[in-house]
């Protein structure tokens, strides 16, 4: 669908590609030609160095080969167009003609990434949320259960849907997300789901210097009940690997824009790696779990705070302590962590639950030693707010190699919903 007109006329309008977090002037966008014939053929392509430096990083350059792609241009720069060239800046090009086959394309790129930005990124508002921390404190499995959660039960709760941007982050989020921890499609709707085996943990998400590909975000269509151009909005959700935010803090600082420029930053934090809590006789630790160093969260905020031009930051900031499934019951009974740990009360989750989790779960980390930690949040990030979840509720694995049921979730989308609230996306 082109372009409306009334969009056509904002040419200098600022967009911010949701793909690489670069902003430009909505004028300066490239196209690229989306016919089935150019695209296949590979004579018809030409270099792209943009889309190069996007998927290799710095590297590309001496010695690296350069992508090649469909016909792409800078429409400021397409001769053929005449003086029409120069006044971009004033209306917005409908189309360009390819000069392979002839064919108008308003397939737009960003031009700084050369992904391609549905007109609904150029019209729509956008919210992001950057999920980060260190290893194995169930990032990649919250993200996953997340969506589905959101897709599934509270979009329709509390009306709206979610769609993703292209075909390409539907087929990524099933392929990389879903299948692993609700299972594949490869049985029938009648068949017996008797080896439940098929359900498995995610590996460590890869590093970004393995993997560009962790830079890119999952993008979604938020769309509210009640239509009009104000109901809908774009939603990223970006993943970190730990193994950069423990190891690659300088690489991720210096290519993760998404997370210094992010309108909303969610900290996932493992309570069984705390010391207190890892030595309570109550809590029994996996192998695997035992393990793992200590984690030390004083320095993870403090590591946040480098991202940042300057101290305090504005962002919000939802601190999340994850698998609650495995330390909530510890605390005291009658307190909601202890209730929620035990699956789920009666009454719906709701602005007030959120207020006594926050407090509870700051008293909780006070009596852990976390004082320090506290005390740098509330200093250095003041729009910040604590929460408590579990993404896989009962359904978390005692043993990773046995049939895993599937996820029970206590809690997941608590953060979100605040933080898309803070950024006006809800
Ligand atoms: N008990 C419990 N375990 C969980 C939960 N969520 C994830 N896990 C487990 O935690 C481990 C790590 O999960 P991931 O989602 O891969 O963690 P991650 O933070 O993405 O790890 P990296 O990609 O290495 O940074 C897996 O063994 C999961 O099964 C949860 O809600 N409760
Ligand atoms: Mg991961
Ligand atoms: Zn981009
Ligand atoms: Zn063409």
């Amino acid at each position: 669908m082109p372009l409306d007109l009334w969009t056509r006329l904002a040419p200098l309008r600022r967009i911010r590609c949701p793909f690489c977090f670069e902003q430009f002037a909505a004028c300066e966008m490239h196209f690229r030609c989306n016919d089935h014939y150019c695209k296949t053929d590979f004579n018809r392509m030409i270099a792209d160095p943009v889309l190069s430096k996007a998927l290799n990083g710095r590297r590309t350059g001496a010695g690296g080969s350069v992508l090649r792609s469909p016909w792409w241009v800078d429409p400021g720069t397409d001769e053929r167009r005449g003086l029409r060239r120069y006044l971009d800046w004033a209306f917005l090009p409908a189309s360009l003609t390819c000069p392979n086959c002839e064919r108008p394309t308003d397939f737009r790129l960003c031009p700084r990434c050369h992904s391609h930005l549905p007109d609904s990124v150029v019209t729509l508002n956008s919210g992001h949320i950057a999920i980060f921390g260190p290893q194995s404190v169930g990032k990649t499995t919250f993200v996953t259960v997340l969506l589905h959660e959101l897709d599934n039960r509270v979009g329709p709760e509390q009306g709206f849907i979610l769609d993703p941007l292209t075909d390409e982050i539907r087929d990524r989020y099933d392929r990389e997300y879903h299948e692993l921890t609700y299972g594949g499609s490869q049985f029938g709707v009648g068949e017996e789901l008797a080896g439940a085996s098929f359900r498995r943990s995610h590996s460590a998400t890869p590093s970004l210097e393995t993997h560009r590909g962790v830079l890119q975000p999952l993008i979604y269509r938020l769309t509210r009940r009640g239509g009009g151009r104000r109901s809908s909005a774009l939603l990223s959700f970006f993943d970190t690997a730990g193994e950069d935010w423990e190891m690659n803090i300088d690489l991720l600082r210096a290519e993760a824009r998404y997370l210094s420029d992010a309108r909303g930053l969610l900290f996932l934090i493992d309570p069984l790696r705390i010391r207190a809590v890892a030595h309570d006789r109550r809590v029994h630790l996996t192998e695997k779990e035992s393990r793992v160093p200590p984690a030390d969260y004083l320095t993870d905020i403090r590591k946040l705070g480098t991202f940042f031009r300057k101290l305090p930051v504005k962002t919000p900031l939802a601190i999340c302590l994850n698998k609650l499934d495995r330390w909530g019951r510890q605390l005291e009974p009658g307190t909601m962590l202890h209730e929620w740990a035990g699956g789920l009360p009666e009454s719906p989750p709701d602005e007030a639950l959120d207020q006594t989790i926050h407090d509870e779960v700051q008293s909780a980390l006070r009596r852990w030693g976390a004082s320090g930690f506290l005390e740098s949040v509330s200093i250095n990030f003041p729009n910040h707010r604590f929460f408590a979840c579990s993404a896989l509720g009962d359904a978390a694995p005692t043993r990773e190699d046995l049939p895993q049921p599937l996820p029970s979730p206590l809690l997941v989308e608590r953060p979100v919903l605040w933080l898309l609230k803070q950024q006006g996306v809800l």
